[in-house]
């Protein structure tokens, strides 16, 4: 799926992340462990290789951005954990492996969660992750993923979802609850390494404009995955969506009309990367790439 370019910062984030974790010790290990556990590898870091790119395309350091890139990921994993609670979507399994609750018990993996969205501001706001960075943009960044998490971004698009289980909504509100859900982390991520590199306003929205398209065709795909894909091979249970009753970019336009419809956000997000000129063609590459990705 990534380019050699990307597979760099892959490889950056894999190194960093469990070291920006709690190291498990004393009578509280079990939740760092199971911090831990949510966060190894398994995922597609795409939010945190976001930032990373981003933040090389405006002329700043990916090293600089790293600590933001595993903040982010940090907050992405603590949402897939209380995602899977019993309370929530019940899934036993995730990146095929037991989810974090099927294998540390609900109570360690609700306060995992809530350690994992701690951390995250913690390390952006520690002293030694910001060295080199401007303090104006590292507000800024900070600010951003705050954003994206809370009401107004991923648990207010959560909401929505969970309101929507066994009810036919229209499109306007699946396409808020996407935005929100899906598509705040994935902005989030743009604007979080172009802020981090100092790139100007108008920089900041084209790399956010690439980030609304590209989360939404993600969460088209990630719709037909529910339904043509087996649990193998999206590490989860398939038909989750049809299970819990819930509208899906399938049930309101058909399989076609879904597979249109991230084709187009595909091509928008891809007209948003015109900005960055032929620096970008890795995200190029990474746009169409996750239109046709498997997991
Ligand atoms: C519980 C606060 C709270 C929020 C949950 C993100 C989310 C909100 C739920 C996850 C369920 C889901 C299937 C969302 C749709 C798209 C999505 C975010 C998929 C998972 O992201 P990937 O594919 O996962 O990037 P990996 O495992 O690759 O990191």
């Amino acid at each position: 799926m990534y380019t050699a370019a990307l597979e760099r910062h892959l490889a950056l984030i894999e190194r960093a992340l469990p070291t920006y974790l709690p190291q498990p010790s004393g009578a509280s290990a079990v939740t760092a462990e199971a911090m831990q556990y949510a966060c190894e590898a398994g995922g597609k870091r795409l939010r945190p290789v976001l930032v990373l790119e981003f933040a090389r395309l405006c002329g700043g350091s990916p090293e600089k951005a790293l600590p933001f890139a595993c903040a982010l990921e940090m907050i992405h994993s603590y949402s897939l954990v209380h995602d899977d609670l019993p309370c929530m979507d019940n899934s036993p399994l995730r990146r095929g492996k037991p989810s974090t609750h099927a294998a540390f018990g609900e109570t360690t993996a609700l306060l995992a969660g809530d350690g994992l969205l701690n951390r995250a501001f913690e390390v952006c706001v520690a002293p030694q992750n910001r060295i080199g960075l401007d303090a104006e943009c590292v507000l800024r960044a900070t600010a951003a993923l705050a954003d994206a998490a809370g009401q107004d971004g991923m648990i207010g698009g959560q909401t929505i979802d969970l309101q929507s289980e066994g009810r036919l909504i229209d499109v306007e509100t699946l396409r808020e609850l996407h935005r929100k859900k899906t598509g705040a982390l994935l902005i989030a991520a743009c604007r979080m390494g172009s802020i981090l590199a100092g790139a100007d306003q108008a920089t900041v929205e084209a790399a956010a404009s690439y980030g609304a398209h590209l989360g939404l065709a993600f969460q088209i795909v990630d719709d037909l995955l529910d339904v043509t894909a087996t649990a193998e091979q999206l590490g989860k249970p398939s038909g989750a969506d049809e299970e819990n009753e819930k509208s899906t970019y399938v049930t309101l336009y058909g399989l076609d009309g879904a597979r249109r419809m991230a084709e187009e956000e595909t091509d928008a997000a891809i007209a948003a990367l015109a900005a960055f000129g032929e620096n970008a063609s890795d995200l190029r590459a990474l746009t169409n790439a996750l239109l046709t990705r498997i997991s």
